[in-house]
């Protein structure tokens, strides 16, 4: 157990990256801006199943680099990586056999993003790690949704396309995509980071997970899996814990703005200052810190990300540990 672990305590620092279609509208769908998180469009402004369908043919992000987004993070001095694999929007960011909704199959773009990555990693020598929605899917019949507005006050949906049985879509989808995540990327992930539960997520159908994820013995699984797993991390999310979390290891996740997946006007970004004071506290306390990153639709990350993170590794080129 603590030899898995050794690389992610010693880490500190790593890469979040949200990046999926949300990208596109990037905050705003028929004139209305979202107020919230980017990434939750879908739901937030009860975007229909089929109208969110419609963004994976025009999602073409050739302006994507695994090379350039692994050197930067190398260059910020962050030591790992985890990237959406799937968001609660349900489209797959990667060569998925097990469901069409994916960037392979769906779009003009064809290429898998997390295969780009795993070998860039390989090359430089970052760790990779899935961040995998297991239980919201917004797009799969019968995944689970959080509840706005006018939604079913039970399963959060709000358009026929998303009926159908939860057991299904764990059976058929959720499980069989955790699976091809953690058998097709050579070496990688080395971390697989859930999210968002629910009361979805019972004690039995994260067992159903956990069979699986048991036949990976070094890999590290966050808090977020649902039923009454710890997982091995905590994730305290846009805040610093005052005493960290004794006796467990854990992660501070923030955004650089105030948005994970990519909103084209929001531009309330932290100061690199604010950023290092983070880091500091975070590493001082025993956590790591995992700074967000949002690509934009055509794959480029913002200039204002961009510039900080190279100020971050500018700064601990000279004040740093190696
Ligand atoms: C979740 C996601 O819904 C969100 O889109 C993003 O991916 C973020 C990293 O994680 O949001 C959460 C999950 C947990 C808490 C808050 C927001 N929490 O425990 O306070």
């Amino acid at each position: 157990r603590d030899a898995r672990m050794e690389w992610w305590r010693e880490a500190r620092f790593g890469m979040f990256i949200h990046w999926g279609l949300y990208s596109i509208p990037a905050g705003e769908w028929h004139g209305q801006r979202t107020t919230h998180i980017g990434e939750w469009i879908m739901n937030d402004l009860s975007i229909p199943v089929a109208d969110y369908k419609a963004f994976a043919p025009q999602f073409n992000p050739t302006g994507f680099s695994a090379h350039d987004i692994v050197a930067l993070a190398k260059a910020a001095g962050m030591k790992y990586i985890v990237i959406t694999a799937k968001h609660h929007d349900g489209f797959a960011m990667f060569d998925s056999k097990v469901d069409p909704f994916n960037i392979v199959a769906a779009t003009p773009f064809k290429r898998d993003p997390l295969k780009e990555l795993a070998e860039e990693c390989r090359k430089q020598g970052v760790k990779l790690g899935f961040y995998y929605s297991q239980s919201q899917d917004w797009t799969a019949p019968g995944g689970a949704a959080a509840v706005r507005g006018t939604h079913d006050k039970d399963t959060g949906h709000w358009d026929k396309a998303q009926d159908g049985s939860f057991d299904d879509y764990l059976k058929n989808k959720s499980i069989p995509q955790i699976k091809e995540l953690l058998e097709n990327y050579k070496q990688y992930p080395v971390v697989v980071w859930f999210d968002t539960p629910g009361k979805t997520m019972t004690p039995e159908r994260a067992a159903e997970v956990v069979k699986l994820l048991n036949k990976y013995p070094n890999l590290i699984w966050n808090n977020r899996l649902g039923g009454t797993y710890k997982g091995d991390t905590e994730t305290p999310e846009q805040y610093i814990p005052a005493q960290g979390f004794p006796g467990r290891d854990w992660e501070s996740c923030m955004t650089m703005n105030d948005t994970w997946g990519f909103k084209s006007f929001d531009t309330n970004f932290k100061s690199t200052e604010t950023l290092l004071r983070n880091l500091i506290d975070i590493a001082s306390k025993g956590g790591n810190y995992l700074l967000n990153i949002g690509p934009d639709s055509h794959g480029i990350v913002p200039a204002p990300e961009v510039e900080r993170l190279q100020q971050m590794g500018q700064w601990l080129n000279v004040n740093g540990e190696a």
